[in-house]
């Protein structure tokens, strides 16, 4: 039986740059998940009889919203869900069974990066027929319906046993129940090469992963342990748990740092990975080298041929603005298309889809393929070790001959987070109202060339998307950039992006705040951060 719900809107509903965000307070007040799922089924078309993906990172909550989405698919009429086993699917992987199926889309529940917990953070994100995140069209025409919505409909019904893998019916609307892992870790064997990767560990190089209590736990133990034969123990933290066991799913410098720590060590391990919450973001380490997700980018697209599923080449590369330009230089030198977009991985979408670009990345720890359509934190992670496979050389030696031969890109992202929400919003109001005097100024040694506030034109679908982030761009090729956190639930994140190319090698060696010191002192500078905030430091390095 299909119920009819009276509800109220709320105003909140807006999803940031990566689906809706909130606190699990607030997802717990009265049909606010309810809402919004509503929202999303009334601004799509032509759904009826087809089949929707569902499935989360297992964070707090996830398992209470799934069963409500699943008997609110079969209300609005599709035809069939697929739901991961436990309610489990990392967000490539659902990218790759909404793709592989051939799915009129999916809902992903997680908060990506965000902690989770009763108290922490929650989300719900739609991602289209071609596997990717919504793009603003109808991201803005959800968040249109939330404000005014006045009813849901949801099948009355049990609660679905979502923990055994088969076939079940909810109001007449199929129920697969899938597992989670396979179909992803076939897709990872076709693309890289798991013998010369099995041979590399085989041959003694340790290789370690910390999943963080998030959702690449059986991922990781299923392709790392289990295909490419690294001992038993190699992937640390593999239980999806409900609060990550405690652990900040995000990983970085700072919250992976153990990880970090244990690479470093003498006698540690030669490779270090780590994924998110959700599985499309990676970090990776190797003796004496952090590699920064800016630099990945371009050494995953000058080597992309050693995997078997790029060795016919790339078509193009794209990066969203905050990115480093290391990936400009090699897209230069292979002579093939470069695009920077705005961040968050929708606006990928368009170019993948058109075959312009075959690889992209982002600053915040993110690369991935025209694979799917999300980032993807254990591709990354495989390439890398193809890459050390079939170069066998360490990680330090491959990201110091890149930076021989392309020149290195200091790079450092600052975030000040939870921030008053009014101070954020000035500092960028007061930067954007600085834009048009700032050309032809001098700060200590650097001249301003041009400052703008980015604004991207979709080359392929002709959408314009404006405001994306203030850039400063000095002459040389260094340059800030400012912008907002559209994902943060609690106050505001300001986000400071400093880069600067140093060609000769001889000067690859510095300490890269150092590098960036003279780029720092300016950014507060021009912004006034110190004294618009209070903040004498950075919450977060990178
Ligand atoms: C951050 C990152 C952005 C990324 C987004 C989602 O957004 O900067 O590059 O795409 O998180 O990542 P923001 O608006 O907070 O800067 V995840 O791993 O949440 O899916
Ligand atoms: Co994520």
């Amino acid at each position: 039986m299909i119920k009819t719900v009276k509800t109220t809107p709320y105003q909140d509903q807006k999803p940031g740059t990566s689906g809706l965000r909130k606190k699990v307070p607030v997802f717990a007040q009265e049909n606010y998940a309810e809402n919004f799922i509503q929202s999303i089924f009334d601004s799509l078309e032509g759904f009826e009889g087809k089949t929707l993906v569902i499935g989360g990172d297992g964070r707090y909550y996830n398992r209470e919203v799934i069963q409500k989405a699943i008997k609110m698919a079969a209300a609005a009429g599709f035809g069939k869900v697929m739901v991961g086993q436990g309610g489990i699917l990392s967000t490539p992987a659902a990218s790759n069974i909404i793709r592989k199926y051939k799915a009129f889309g999916g809902i992903i529940l997680s908060a990506s990066h965000n902690p989770g917990g009763p108290t922490e953070d929650f989300g719900i994100k739609y991602n289209i027929g071609n596997g990717g995140p919504a793009p603003e069209k109808i991201t803005d025409a959800i968040f249109a319906r939330s404000k005014v919505i006045d009813t849901y409909k949801i099948a009355d019904a049990d609660d679905l046993d979502l923990d055994r893998i088969g076939s079940l019916k909810v109001a007449g609307m199929a129920v697969e129940v899938i597992d989670p892992v396979t179909d992803y870790a076939d897709l990872m064997e076709q693309l890289f090469d798991f013998p010369a990767i099995r041979a590399l560990i085989a041959s003694g190089v340790r290789v370690v992963m910390d999943s963080m209590g998030a959702v690449t736990g059986p991922y990781a133990r299923e392709i790392l342990e289990n295909r490419v034969g690294a001992p038993e123990g190699s992937v640390r933290n593999f239980t999806p748990l409900p609060d990550f066991g405690g652990h900040h799913p995000d990983p970085n410098l700072v919250h992976a740092r153990e990880l970090y720590d244990d690479v470093m060590s003498k006698d540690g391990p030669h490779f270090g990975a780590a994924s998110d919450g959700d599985g499309d973001r990676n970090m990776i380490v190797g003796k004496g080298m952090f590699v920064t997700p800016s630099d990945s980018l371009a050494i995953i697209a000058a080597n992309a041929t050693v995997a078997p599923g790029y060795a016919k080449g790339i078509a193009g590369i794209a990066r969203s603005m905050p990115t480093s330009a290391a990936a400009d230089r090699v897209a230069e030198k292979l002579g093939i298309g470069m695009y920077e977009t705005p961040t968050g991985w929708k606006f990928f979408g368009n170019l993948l889809d058109a075959g312009k670009v075959t690889v992209c990345g982002e600053e915040s720890f993110g690369t991935g393929s025209d694979h799917v359509r999300e980032k993807d934190g254990l591709w990354a992670i495989l390439f890398w070790l193809n890459i050390l496979a079939a170069r066998n050389e360490s990680v330090a030696e491959v990201v110091k001959k890149h930076w021989a031969e392309y020149g290195r890109n200091y790079y450092s992202r600052h975030d000040y987070e939870e921030v008053d929400s009014e101070a954020a919003n000035g500092l960028i109001a007061a930067l954007r109202d600085r834009l048009a005097a700032l050309p032809g100024q001098t700060f200590g040694a650097l001249k301003v060339a041009a400052a703008d506030d980015f604004a991207y034109h979709d080359p392929i679908d002709g959408s314009v998307s404006k405001n994306q982030g203030i850039r400063i761009l000095f002459e040389g090729g260094s340059r800030i950039v400012f912008r907002l956190s559209g994902t943060g639930t609690s106050g505001a994140t300001i986000r400071v992006y400093v880069e600067r190319y140093e060609p000769d090698p001889a000067k690859h060696g510095i300490d890269t705040q150092e590098a960036l010191a003279d780029l720092i002192t300016i950014a507060d500078q021009i912004s006034e951060l110190k004294k618009r905030t209070g903040r004498d430091r950075p919450t977060v390095i990178t």
